[in-house]
């Protein structure tokens, strides 16, 4: 394996300055965390004088349209000629560059995420206890505003740094809102960006495809081992003519079931490859990256994911289904979740 150096966000910053015609790479599935941080970089960047263009492997959700105001390729519109620097945002995993790796296999100069665990791409600025990558081009940003870059932070990359944090953060209500991410957006409200605004949008408008979306999770989710496992199975039956995109919600609105340890939604994805996305969140009393780690995902103690290739399961027996998607490791682990109200905190 390659011996890649780990950097810090101010090593991280320096690199950035001497960046030309730079690509910065989204994950599968972009987020507010990975675009909104690709964005803010990219007006770094281009205030630097070096040029950036943003790629992701699928398009981003229409939801978050009004927020992104950057044209974003796609693999299919992209010459990796064209760039001399090649940046990761928020990717944790080959698998999560999709479409893109393979164009640009051994060929990222820089990697920038919060993963506790990620598999290394390049040169790599790891901040695990940042609630968002948001939260480190913050800090990338304040460190280039310190040595003269900037006078002060531009409007323009607080409203996309905002979107990137408020959207990892479940809108600062998940654990992952440290002090210290109050007091970077606090930094954000400062520099001008409209939080009521964007909050808005990621958060309290929906179109009728999600609230569809919605009513179809709240018919399907199933609760299995005495209500400590709640999960949703999204295949393309249940969803009927609607994408996969608009059901991002659905594993909120299991683990919003009061008992609920760990939550699990299962989505085929659109494509023909018949393989599904199966997101998971915890409170806490289950590693959900370890889990996803043994299908080669990842993500984060209480919110991660992975892919699996297989049919659809078939909620069949009450124990079996969806468990059969997890090895046996897992169902352990899944099984010996204290019940709520059980007395063990
Ligand atoms: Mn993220």
């Amino acid at each position: 394996m390659a011996d890649f150096r780990s950097l810090t966000p101010a090593e991280a910053a320096h690199r950035l300055c001497s960046m030309r015609d730079t690509l910065l790479l989204c994950h599968t599935s972009p987020d507010g965390d990975t675009l909104g941080s690709a964005m803010a970089l990219k007006k770094l960047l281009c205030a630097l004088g070096g040029g950036a263009e943003i790629a992701a492997p699928d398009k981003p959700p229409e939801a978050l349209s009004p927020l992104i105001r950057d044209r974003i390729l796609l693999p299919g519109g992209i010459d990796p000629a064209r760039y001399r620097s090649v940046v990761c945002v928020d990717v944790a995993s080959r698998a999560q560059l999709g479409e893109l790796f393979p164009l640009f296999d051994g060929k990222i100069d820089l990697m920038l995420d919060h993963h506790e665990k990620s598999e290394r791409l390049s040169d790599f600025c790891t901040v695990p206890s940042a609630a968002a990558v948001g939260e480190i081009v913050f800090e990338i940003a304040e460190i280039l505003c310190g040595e003269g870059w900037f006078s002060d932070l531009p409007a323009g990359i607080a409203e996309d740094l905002y979107l990137s944090i408020s959207s990892d953060t479940g809108c600062f209500r998940f654990s992952n809102a440290t002090a210290k991410t109050h007091r970077v957006a606090a930094r954000l409200l400062e520099a001008g960006c409209d939080g009521a605004a964007i909050n808005h949008l990621l958060f309290e408008s929906r179109s009728p495809e999600e609230l569809e979306a919605e009513r179809i999770t709240l018919q399907n989710i199933r609760l299995l081992l005495g209500g400590r496992f709640g999960a949703v199975l999204l295949d393309r039956a249940a969803r009927g003519a609607l994408a996969a995109e608009y059901f991002s919600s659905a594993i909120d609105t299991v683990r919003s079931v009061r008992g609920v340890a760990v939550a699990a939604a299962i989505k085929e994805k659109d494509g023909e490859d018949g393989s599904f996305k199966i997101s998971l969140r915890s409170d806490g009393s289950v590693n959900v990256s370890d889990l996803c780690a043994a299908f080669g995902g990842g993500g984060h103690a209480r919110a991660a994911g992975c892919l699996r290739r297989r049919s659809a399961p078939r909620w069949t027996g009450r124990r079996k289904i969806p468990l059969d998607f997890f090895p046996p490791a897992c169902y352990n682990t899944l099984c010996s979740v204290p019940r709520y109200g059980s007395g063990s905190s």
